[in-house]
């Protein structure tokens, strides 16, 4: 017979402030690990509430849902905290932590990754290689657009000014040659909304992204540095390892993540996207674009490419268990994510999918379809880069409810470019 479970016995909970994809792909490695989930979820049909049991419904800006969430009434207690996007309250983590309750990453971390002036400060003062950028001031609609109007000059009349808080997946950044392209962010900011900042439009080659996982004892571990290709500000693949990226690269590009996760003190995984820029003598070097302190889209690969993916990694950190291999399992992986389809719902295209690619590994969001919402991804491993490339982007078409793409069709075209 088994003993009815109480608050103290039990295998640990790890509470989840939010309940999309990323929340969602957590599950496997919770189930393989034997650890629970609970995960605040905004709506009852969100995708982890489908596969997570323990779903309470909430805002992740809803104080008392976080407690409950941490400590339900007559439930077991968590035994950390952590999330899966950066939207949540910050005051409340700090209090949680002074009562007793694990918050991974602690509040004094996350606000990096919270506010992009904090963060830029932060990694300058860490000697951390950044675009040039400036703090817009905002005690006045005018003193801001004076110092934007002075930092334009300065880079040569083009620049990203990006709102502080509250931005992703493209939004809240714009490229802006005069300070009226951002007339309305600037009004914004003397209604009391997020403060400005801006940076040098960095003439870049490519974007590269070091993934890490830290925790609490100390224990760090990167996996080899992707290639993240982006389109419209969203990413659209990723090749891991980045193709043609030196060893010096790769290593430089892991320390300065290692350094960001021990100087920030982050706990669980960081990613960090960067730039590949020509360096002063020709060779690449990388500047830190932004931080994200979670599992990131960036990381999708490892599930089926790596020893340890970076849900179940995320898992371990947060609850201070020993870090799994980040070791490759295959020459390269190619993730290609599925943004938006014509399909009503895209299970409706596994028959072709599945049948065309066999290989592939599918993984579908159970999301609502909208315009370039990332509703899925694919991922494909093998020796050849150019096929295993074709093949994930040609299955995530489908999945998209485009015509079957002709493989020799997507060659020619990169013969054209
Ligand atoms: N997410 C969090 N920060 C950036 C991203 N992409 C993930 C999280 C979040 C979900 O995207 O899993 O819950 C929200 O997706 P959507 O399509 O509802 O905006």
């Amino acid at each position: 017979m088994s003993a009815p479970q109480n608050r103290e016995s039990g295998p640990p909970v790890v509470a989840v402030v939010g309940g999309g994809q990323l929340a969602r792909m957590m599950a496997p490695g919770a189930a393989e690990l034997g650890v629970r989930l609970r995960v605040l979820v905004e709506d009852p049909a969100s995708s982890a509430a489908q596969v997570v049991t323990d779903a309470p419904v909430g805002a992740a800006s809803d104080e008392a849902a976080i407690r409950s969430l941490v400590a339900p009434d007559g439930g077991r207690a968590a035994a950390v905290l952590t999330f899966e996007h950066e939207h949540v309250p910050n005051a409340l983590l700090a209090d949680l932590v002074e009562h007793g309750t694990p918050v991974r990453p602690g509040p004094g971390a996350l606000v990096q990754a919270q506010d992009k002036i904090v963060m830029r400060q932060r990694l300058t003062e860490l000697g951390v290689p950044c675009p040039r950028w400036a703090a817009l001031p905002a005690s006045s609609p005018e003193e801001g657009r004076e110092a934007l109007a002075a930092f334009l000059a300065d880079v040569g009349g083009s620049a990203v000014v990006k709102t502080s808080r509250g931005g992703y997946d493209g939004k809240g950044v714009r490229v802006v040659t005069s300070a009226d392209d951002v007339a309305d962010w600037f009004a914004a900011v003397a209604d009391g909304g997020p403060q400005l900042l801006v940076e040098e439009k960095v003439p870049f080659t490519r974007e590269l992204a070091a993934l890490v996982a830290r925790r609490p004892s100390g224990e760090v571990r990167a996996w080899p540095v992707v290639e993240s290709v982006q389109r419209d500000g969203v990413c659209s693949e990723v090749i891991a390892p980045a193709p043609r990226l030196s060893a010096e690269l790769d290593e430089r590009a892991r320390e300065i993540a290692t350094a960001v996760a021990e100087g920030l003190d982050v706990t669980g995984v960081l990613a960090v996207e960067m730039f590949e820029v020509p360096g002063p003598d020709g060779a690449p070097v990388v500047l830190v674009n932004e931080l994200a302190m979670r599992p990131h889209n960036s990381g999708h690969w490892t599930i089926d490419g790596a020893v340890t993916s970076q849900f179940e990694q995320h898992l371990r950190a947060v609850l201070d268990l020993p870090l799994g291999s980040t070791e490759p399992t295959a020459p390269w992986t190619v993730m290609a994510n599925v943004l938006g389809s014509q399909l009503d719902e895209l299970t409706d295209a596994l028959p072709d999918v599945l049948a065309a690619y066999p290989e592939a590994r599918v993984n579908l969001y159970g999301k609502g379809v909208r315009p370039g919402r990332k509703l899925g991804h694919v991922n494909v491993s093998g020796a050849d880069l150019d096929e295993v490339r074709d093949r994930a982007v040609a299955a995530a078409a489908l999945l998209r409810g485009e015509a079957p793409v002709v493989v020799d069709t997507i060659i020619e075209e990169k013969a054209n470019v």
